[in-house]
């Protein structure tokens, strides 16, 4: 069950940037933290911004920054200007217990005032601008389940606080069938008193957050839709250049910096504007490093729009007509995930734009659990969104999702079939020759169990009662979702890569994917479920995908997922790398005739070691079997 979890945390433990041994490629060097931005190209700027100072909105034209009211620290009130919570030693218990609620330390929100105030995060260069252009007026849609008082009202006053107020038409409440006392209509009650129009809808049954974000947006009254998650916290100055950018082009969808509020203290850490958002084979969303060509295109001036491959999904705004122009969201997605990468892909290939815009900051709590419930589990609901993604916009591409996805064949719209046209001989045997340490009936018992759990749902009953009985995941229904690519003339996920993502994980073109197997041992390249900078491991074939495959590409790499084989000596070890795309240690060459899987750098072979077979090696070339390597290609090497 746990590697289920894991697509859930993937999300959202990857942005602590404070630590550099998370294992993510770009460690810690995004680690400016967007408080000494230089503006170096100030002319470049004020003609960028100037589009003849019309726009398309009959909004307001803002000259000054700063038209909220800012907001001052109070005295002896904890976390202000953002601080750190200290909870006194005697609610310790209280604490741990309440952090189970919703995942973050709630007692230390609880101190904290609603009104509290936060450092101006923002570059220099950001608060002189002074957009030639008529901002639109924007509805904020804020969905929730079960979501504390304190985070949702924080959310709340951080708008009230620090938005200009011409520009806030309301704020629409989802509430998605929470259960808490405080959610109903004592929030009412609190939110009509605010000086801002507080809606509050309820889906009346649990919907997910995709679709009770688009029932809060059939109600929007503004130009521009802005989400955000109801744990929120917006700083000085995040909305105009949003609602500015929106305003130079309509089509174009954009995000904040999501700075951090730990899960823990409530610290408000500003997040780098050196990271953009991306995703790997499972399709998680991760942070990686800009790019040099991205930081060439914006004259390497730090406040101006980055263009990001994909967004984190919570926080963003856009214009109104546009989203539905664009497709709105995809209703066959279930509670949570998916929908993110679905609108990242369809407004980059059906000719929007997606860009984060470093002088808008929002801070957002990410936790390390999800604390609510996922009705069917937590596998079938993010794997079949996954699913519906990868179908509608990622073409073969999806392949490399399916593949990090062994056992979700056929719940995920995959097939297995018996080519009937193939024969291939076995000898059967009526008991294993080989012994099962601990006992067969433990071990294989245990197998089984742990993939009733995650892949049998409710099923799994029959299984634990008697014996395995399963039913698949179903992924819904794709006809409109199809038709709407297709009605809107998107481009292929080949033009997304090559356009839009170069850097992907997710290689151009490849020679092969499947699984890699060594003649003199018949075992398979396996990364062990390991991690950057570890060995590459060796072991018995499963023919089940996931850690056993791996794809050549053009480029000479060997990668699974976001990692290469590498080796930095004629010694080796060969281990597992963050793919750098450069060539140097992770160039390989197959040589179909002899099947041998030569390292460019050092000449050398990669081989199976007969006195330690889990652990390749490089050696000297010889041609033995055991440097020879089965991969078959469709495509001419
Ligand atoms: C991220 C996004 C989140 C969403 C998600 C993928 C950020 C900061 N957050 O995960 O917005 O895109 O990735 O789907 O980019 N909710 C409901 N009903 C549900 C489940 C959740 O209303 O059944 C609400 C929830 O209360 C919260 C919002 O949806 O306000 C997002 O959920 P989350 O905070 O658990 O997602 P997060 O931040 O882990
Ligand atoms: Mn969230």
């Amino acid at each position: 069950f746990t590697s289920l979890v894991w697509c859930i945390l993937d999300l959202l433990v990857l942005v602590s940037f404070s630590d550099c041994s998370n294992g993510m490629g770009w460690g810690c060097e995004g680690g400016s933290r967007g408080k000494h931005g230089s503006l170096k190209f100030a002319h470049q700027l004020q003609e960028d911004n100037a589009v003849g100072g019309v726009s398309v909105y009959p909004g307001h034209l803002l000259r000054e920054w700063s038209l909220a009211p800012v907001v001052s620290p109070i005295p002896g009130s904890p976390g202000e200007m953002g601080k750190a919570v200290v909870v006194p030693k005697e609610r310790e218990e209280e604490k741990k217990e309440k952090f189970k609620i919703n995942q973050f330390n709630l007692v230390a929100s609880e101190m904290i005032s609603l009104n509290r105030s936060l450092q101006d995060v923002r570059l220099a260069a950001c608060k002189t601008k002074d957009y030639a252009v008529k901002l639109p007026t924007t509805s904020i849609v804020i969905v929730f389940h079960n979501e504390a008082w304190t985070t949702l009202l924080r959310t709340i006053h951080s708008i009230i606080n620090r938005s200009p107020k011409a520009l806030v038409e309301e704020i629409i409440l989802v509430d998605d069938a929470s259960e808490h006392a405080h959610l109903g209509k004592e929030l009412e009650d609190y939110v009509a008193t605010l000086s801002l129009p507080v809606k509050v809808l309820r889906t009346g049954k649990r919907s997910g957050l995709i679709r009770a974000r688009l029932l809060g947006a059939e109600q929007v009254k503004g130009s521009v839709i802005t989400f955000l998650d109801a744990h929120c916290e917006c700083t000085e100055g995040w909305l105009e250049p949003l609602l500015a950018e929106i305003a130079k082009n309509r089509k174009a969808v954009v995000c904040p910096i999501i700075d951090v509020i730990s899960d823990e203290n409530f610290e408000y850490v500003t997040a780098s504007d050196m990271t953009w958002g991306g995703f790997n084979w499972k399709l998680n969303f991760r942070w990686y490093r800009v790019p040099q060509r991205e930081m060439d295109r914006r004259n390497g001036d730090r406040s101006q729009p980055l263009r990001t491959p994909a967004m984190a999904g919570g926080l963003f705004s856009i214009d109104k007509d546009y989203f539905y122009e664009v497709g709105s969201y995809d209703r066959g997605m279930d509670i949570w995930g998916g929908e993110n990468l679905e609108m990242s892909f369809r407004v980059w290939q059906c000719g929007g734009v997606l860009e984060i815009i470093p002088c808008s900051h929002v801070g957002h709590v990410f936790r390390d659990k999800s604390p609510y419930t996922f009705p069917g589990g937590v596998a079938k609901i993010v794997n079949k969104n996954a699913a519906r993604v990868a179908e509608v916009w990622m073409d073969e591409w999806r392949d490399f999702y399916y593949s990090m996805n062994p056992g979700t064949v056929w719940t995920c719209g995959g097939e297995l079939l018996i080519a009937t046209c193939s024969h291939v001989g076995h000898v059967f045997r009526k008991s294993t020759p080989y012994s099962f340490p601990g006992g067969t009936s433990k071990i294989v018992n245990h197998n089984n169990a742990r993939l009733a759990e995650v892949w049998l749902d409710e099923w799994k009953d029959f299984y634990f009662s008697i014996n395995p009985g399963a039913r698949t995941v179903e992924i819904g229904d794709l006809t409109e979702r199809r038709s709407l690519r297709k009605d809107l003339q998107c481009k292929s996920f080949r033009w997304y890569l090559e356009n839009i993502y170069p850097e992907s994980q997710m290689p151009l073109d490849y020679f092969y994917l499947g699984e890699m197997k060594n003649e003199a041992t018949h075992n398979c390249l396996d990364t062990m479920g390991r991690k950057s900078g570890e060995a590459l491991g060796l072991s018995y074939c499963h023919g089940l995908g996931g850690n056993q495959v791996f794809a050549y590409t053009k480029r000479q790499q060997i990668m699974s997922d976001d990692n290469c084989l590498d080796s930095a000596s004629a010694k080796g070890p060969v281990k597992l790398v963050r793919c750098h795309g450069m060539g140097g240690n992770q160039a390989w060459n197959y040589n179909e005739e002899d099947r041998s899987i030569r390292h460019m750098n050092t000449n050398r072979c990669l081989a199976t070691q007969n006195h330690d077979p889990s652990n390749p090696v490089l050696a000297e070339c010889t041609g033995g079997p055991n440097q020879q390597w089965t991969m078959e290609s469709k495509f001419k090497w």
